[in-house]
């Protein structure tokens, strides 16, 4: 960092990089720029790490990847001494884990917490970018990376009579940080993805009575979570190398599984039944890989949805109440799968009242209750587990003035344009992590944080040791990756459901694919090869005498 003074008379602080976040992207960003001698100063809006593990603090929120493959690769230290307790650790853990990295590798001197990243504008003469915070201070940085996670901005439904409530109203992505005890209370959760189906099954102990709004049913496969043994932890770490290697190189989403070779319809009925059982008895989101073409064929699809259709069947003791949990407008997976621990079951409890919302919507919420179809359920508390403002949300907060005054908001309005999902063109030295375009939510995120952080840090040193001023993506080469993200997409099921992955969830955002579906894998080698070839499709600007950046 170095320092002179801004017109006012108050220094203006400069930086290599600004980084805007401290979740895990962010934190294994500055980790690593430091490593390659740049200096970086990481803004966060919370007060403290974490990212989504900081916010997400509703009860029964845990990770739906294996902690010991969601967790970082990059220190084999660190890999070999934490010791995560269950299959699947619970958010207060996997928070206590962030916190542990932030203190063994030093973090937070270089992080300011409760500091939000308001405005970013590029300077096109200094080919440097001039960073508002709030508070109203102005650092300047030659690089930011937008580090601000895909689900990152909550989003509150609208809904007639919500402000007039009288009892308290939680968002799952705005949880408060002390416990929130619901015994006794008479409670309506409205939204059934991962998080409502998370919670459900846990608040349903609590409550005198639950009451679920449903819009749309989701598929959910059982977590089968477990405390771990310290034996099946060290034979995980015995075969990191070559658990987090496959996670790499060559999975499709990054979590270390068996690959399939054939197809749902290569294989009679009893077989498949067969395999869809033990994949079903295992547990968890690799229930998608038992077939190579279950994300593709609609017909293969059918075979694994009708499965999971007659588990829901056979939970849950209501007929009436199981036909309405079996999803029947999406084909399984083309929505994030869930992983449930005792969902459907909780349907059987006396205190548990599913409301179909498809069929009567929510008229308007009234000082104590919902109201659907004329009538009121009456509530002390709701909890909102509507979701996000997915993948675009929180860069969208940000006001990114790039070349020519235009805003990243702008350049966007039709749907996110990058060049592999890591920079848009006109908006030089621009980086977002795990954006709109790369494998990022459809993937284990540590693994494609881990790979995005590398490229970028690689990146600067690039830009750096040449002595230029600038790398942006060329116009012509996002064109064409907006085009190839869009034509793997089109080949698979997963258009045709109205999921956040196409911005369906948020009225009025365009309907674009938005994640990248070809692969961990074969993404990273397109990357890799990129920067190989001296970042092609990127335009490099100013050559000059290497130089030190931010202290020259
Ligand atoms: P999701 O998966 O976006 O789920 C949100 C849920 O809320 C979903 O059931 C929505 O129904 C429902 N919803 C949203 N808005 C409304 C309104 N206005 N009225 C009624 N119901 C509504 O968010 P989650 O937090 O559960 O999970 C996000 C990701 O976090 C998850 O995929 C994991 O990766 C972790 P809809 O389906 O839109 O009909």
């Amino acid at each position: 960092m170095s320092a002179q003074s801004s017109p006012s008379g108050k220094p203006i602080e400069r930086y290599d990089v600004v980084v805007v976040g401290a979740g895990f992207a962010g934190m294994y960003m500055l980790h690593k720029l430091r490593g390659q001698g740049f200096s970086a100063r990481v803004y966060e809006q919370g007060d403290g790490v974490g990212g989504t593990w900081y916010w997400n603090r509703y009860p029964g929120a845990r990770c739906d990847v294996e902690s010991m493959q969601y967790s970082y690769s990059f220190s084999d230290e660190l890999q070999r001494e934490w010791d995560w307790s269950e299959r699947y650790a619970p958010q207060p853990e996997i928070l206590k884990y962030a916190n542990h990295v932030a203190d063994r590798f030093d973090l937070r001197r270089d992080i300011q917490f409760d500091t939000s990243v308001v405005s970013a504008a590029f300077d096109e003469r200094a080919s440097t970018w001039s960073v508002t915070l709030s508070g109203g201070a102005t650092v300047i940085a030659k690089f930011v990376v937008l580090a601000t996670g895909c689900l990152s901005n909550a989003r509150m439904p609208e809904i007639k009579g919500l402000d007039g409530f009288k009892g308290k109203v939680y968002h799952t992505g705005h949880w408060p940080h002390e416990t929130v005890d619901f015994t006794g209370q008479r409670v309506g959760v409205i939204g059934t993805g991962s998080s409502g189906i998370q919670l459900v099954p846990v608040i349903a102990e609590q409550a005198s009575h639950l009451t679920v709004f449903q819009r749309t049913a989701n598929f959910a496969i059982p977590a089968r979570n477990a405390a771990l043994t310290e034996q099946e932890r060290q034979s995980v770490r015995s075969r990191y190398p070559e658990i987090r290697h496959f996670a790499r190189v060559e999975s499709r989403n990054g979590i270390y599984t068996e690959m399939p070779d054939r197809g749902a319809l290569d294989d009679g009925d009893s077989d498949r039944r067969a395999k869809y059982e033990a994949r079903w008895n295992h547990g968890g989101l690799t229930f998608m890989s038992v077939y190579n073409n279950l994300a593709l064929d609609q017909t293969a699809n059918d075979t694994a949805a009708d499965f999971v259709r007659e588990k829901i069947a056979e939970i849950v003791e209501n007929p009436e109440t199981a036909k309405q949990l079996q999803p029947n407008n999406h084909p399984i997976g083309s929505k994030r799968i869930c992983v449930d621990t005792e969902y459907f079951a909780a349907f059987n409890r006396p205190n548990v009242t599913l409301v179909d919302i498809k069929s009567s919507p929510i008229e308007e919420i009234t000082v104590n209750a919902v109201r659907t179809g004329g009538r009121d359920h009456e509530v002390d508390a709701l909890v909102l587990a509507t979701g996000f403002d997915a993948m675009t949300g929180s860069v969208a907060k940000i006001e990114l003035r790039g070349r020519n005054g235009q805003t990243l908001n702008q350049k966007w309005a039709e749907g996110p344009r990058t060049y592999l999902g890591l920079m848009s063109a006109g908006f030089p030295n621009l980086f977002v992590i795990t954006g709109p375009g790369s494998p990022s939510v459809l993937s284990n995120m540590i693994v494609s944080i881990e790979q995005h952080v590398d490229w970028i840090a690689d990146c600067v040193a690039y830009v750096r040791d040449r002595g230029l001023h600038a790398i942006e993506a060329s116009t012509d080469a996002e064109d064409k990756w907006v085009a190839h993200v869009n034509e793997v997409a089109a080949t698979t099921l997963y258009p045709q459901a109205n999921s956040w992955y196409m911005g369906a969830n948020v009225p009025g955002k365009p309907r674009i694919f938005m994640p990248y579906i070809g692969g961990v894998g074969p993404y990273r080698q397109i990357c890799n090869d990129v920067a190989t070839k001296g970042y092609e499709g990127f335009v490099m600007t100013g050559k000059e005498q290497p130089r030190k950046m931010a202290a020259s």
